[in-house]
C-alpha cells in the first residue's frame, strides 16, 4: 500500500518502520523543511523516506495520522485537500473528542480509530527506539470505515498484535481513563509512572477512576469500575520506569493533551449534569500552568 505517516514523532516512526519492513511503500509528512528523511529503528538499518513529497499525498491508499489531539483541527484541512476521497484516514492518538467538530468534513472519507500500547522513544531526529512491545486496537469512525477491516490485517503483519474493535470506542475509554489518571498526576507531582504506587496516591486515584466510570456509564459505555481501577495498577507497574507524555510536556513547557483528557470527561460530565471535581481540579491545574508559559 502507498502509506503517508502524518506527524512522525516517536509512535509514527515506529510505524513507518515496520511497514516500510513490511513491504509498503511509506511516505513521511511533518513539519521540517526537508523532502527526504532516514529513520533507524533500534539496531536495524537506517531506512530512507519521502518526506513532506505533495504527490505522496495524491496516491496514498492509507495516512496514518499520529499528530497529538490539539494539532488534529489545524493539521486536517490540507491533508484533505490534497488526497482522494477513497483515501483511507487512520487516526492514533492520546485523548478522545479531536474528531467531534470535525466529523461532517470527515464524512466522506474511511476514518478509523485506533489506540496502542507499544511504548517508543525517539532519541535523536533519525532514531526511534522500540521500547515495549503492547497491543493495537483499530476500529471504525464513520460507516465508510467499518468497510475497513482489512487495514487490521495489514497493521498486524508490520507490527503485531492488531485487533479490529467494533466498538473501538469502548477501547479509547479505557484508555483515556488510564490517562486521566496517571498524566496529570505524574505532570504535577513531576514523578515517574512508578511513583504513583505510593499509598499517598491511592486515594486520589480512586475518585479519578470513579468519576471516569460515571461518565463512562452516562455514556452508556461498559464499564467495570475496579477491573479499570486494577488496570491502572498494572499499567503504573508496567511503565513504572517511563514518565508519561503529559510529564515530558510539562518539562519542556510544551502543550500538553489535557483539553482531550481530563478537559474530555469534564465536558462530558457537564453534558449529563454530573460533578467530577477530582477531573476538573486536575484540569484546571494544567491549564494554568499552560497559561503560566504562554504569558512569560
Ligand atoms: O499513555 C501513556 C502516556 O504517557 O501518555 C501512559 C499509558 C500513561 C504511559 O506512560
Amino acid at each position: 500500500m502507498n502509506i503517508v505517516i502524518v506527524g512522525p514523532g516517536a509512535i509514527g516512526s515506529l510505524w513507518a518502520t515496520h511497514l516500510h519492513q513490511a513491504g509498503h511503500q511509506v511516505a513521511l509528512w511533518g513539519t521540517q523543511n526537508a523532502t527526504h528523511w532516514s529513520l533507524q529503528c533500534d539496531e536495524q538499518p537506517k531506512l530512507n523516506f519521502a518526506y513532506n513529497q505533495p504527490d505522496t499525498l495524491h496516491r496514498a491508499d492509507l495516512l496514518l495520522i499520529t499528530v497529538k489531539a490539539w494539532q488534529v483541527a489545524s493539521a486536517l484541512p490540507a491533508l484533505l485537500e490534497q488526497i482522494a476521497d477513497e483515501t483511507i484516514l487512520l487516526f492514533m492518538h492520546n485523548g478522545m473528542g479531536a474528531l467531534e467538530a470535525l466529523s461532517d468534513r470527515l464524512a466522506p472519507y474511511p476514518v478509523l480509530l485506533s489506540t496502542t500500547t507499544h511504548g517508543a522513544l525517539k532519541p535523536a531526529p533519525d532514531k526511534v527506539l522500540h521500547t515495549g512491545q503492547g497491543q493495537t486496537q483499530i476500529g471504525p469512525f464513520n460507516t465508510p470505515g467499518a468497510r475497513c477491516e482489512f487495514v487490521c490485517d495489514v497493521l498486524q503483519h508490520a507490527l503485531p498484535q492488531v485487533s479490529w474493535n467494533q466498538h473501538i470506542e469502548h477501547a479509547l475509554w479505557q484508555k483515556l481513563a488510564i490517562n486521566c489518571a496517571i498524566n496529570p498526576l505524574t505532570a504535577i507531582e513531576q514523578i515517574s509512572n512508578g511513583e504513583l504506587a505510593d499509598p499517598r496516591y491511592r486515594a486520589r486515584l480512586d475518585n479519578i477512576i470513579a468519576e471516569v466510570a460515571a461518565v463512562m456509564r452516562a455514556e452508556h459505555i461498559p464499564v467495570d469500575q475496579h477491573a479499570l481501577r486494577a488496570t491502572v495498577d498494572l499499567v503504573i507497574a508496567a511503565t513504572a520506569r517511563n514518565r508519561s507524555s503529559m510529564h515530558q510536556d510539562v518539562v519542556h513547557q510544551r502543550q500538553t493533551e489535557i483539553d482531550f483528557i481530563n478537559g474530555y470527561v469534564v465536558r462530558k460530565a457537564q453534558q449529563h449534569g454530573l460533578a467530577v471535581p477530582v477531573n476538573q481540579q486536575l484540569y484546571q491545574h494544567i491549564q494554568s500552568l499552560q497559561q503560566s508559559w504562554t504569558q512569560a
